[in-house]
């Protein structure tokens, strides 16, 4: 199949000042847009040509450069757009309200543990929450654009994720990671993070 680049559900301006338009412009239609195509070219005439980006994930040869980064990169940008949103942030609600709770005792202890995950991934990466098997959330890091999904990832779905190369904050906040994991928290789109809870769970 050949992989599209995905509308985007909101203008480029839609996530200021938390993420401004010009890092979206660059970040959504050239990077992505980039990871997409060279994906495209990365499974032509080889056996993952018919097989859904998760199941490419699941399966690549880690030593496939091409593939592994660009199969990454198209699916994290892909889930971090849909969990952000204009007039999101704030506290989770539903069911992944009671799950994030559960497992990580209360919303404030979470949100630390994800900055952390977030703050402390040396160079270029994502952190990561992921569903594992009876609901479990766990929170875990990956570097570049390595994935959950993949053989070397945490085994779990991933419901939610942050990307922490400096293309995705450098021109607004510079060296200043920590302030662009905090303004990320005001973007997070809880309804859709509920809904990719629920299909995993
Ligand atoms: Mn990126």
């Amino acid at each position: 199949m050949t992989f599209e680049l995905p509308k985007l559900n909101y203008s480029f301006d839609a996530l200021e000042p938390n993420i401004d338009a010009k890092t979206m412009e660059i970040h959504y239609g050239k990077h992505h847009n980039g990871y997409t195509n060279n994906l495209n070219n990365a499974i032509e005439g080889t056996s993952h040509e018919n097989s859904d980006i998760i199941e490419i994930l699941k399966n690549l040869d880690l030593n496939n450069m091409a593939l592994r980064n660009n199969a990454g990169g198209y699916f994290n940008h892909n889930l971090f757009w849909e969990i952000m949103g204009a007039n999101c942030g704030g506290n989770p609600s539903g069911e992944i309200a009671q799950a994030i709770n559960s497992n990580f005792d209360s919303f404030e202890n979470f949100q630390e543990n994800f900055k952390k995950a977030a703050a402390t991934r040396f160079g270029s990466g994502w952190a990561w929450l992921c569903v594992h098997k009876e609901g479990k959330l766990e929170i875990c890091s990956t570097p570049n654009q390595d994935n959950p999904l993949m053989k070397n990832g945490c085994g779990g779905n991933p419901i939610l994720c942050l990307d922490v190369w400096e293309h995705a904050y450098y021109l607004n906040y510079q060296n200043r990671r920590p302030d662009y994991i905090e303004a990320f928290f005001n973007l997070i789109n809880w309804e859709e993070v509920n809904n990719k809870y629920l299909d995993f769970r």
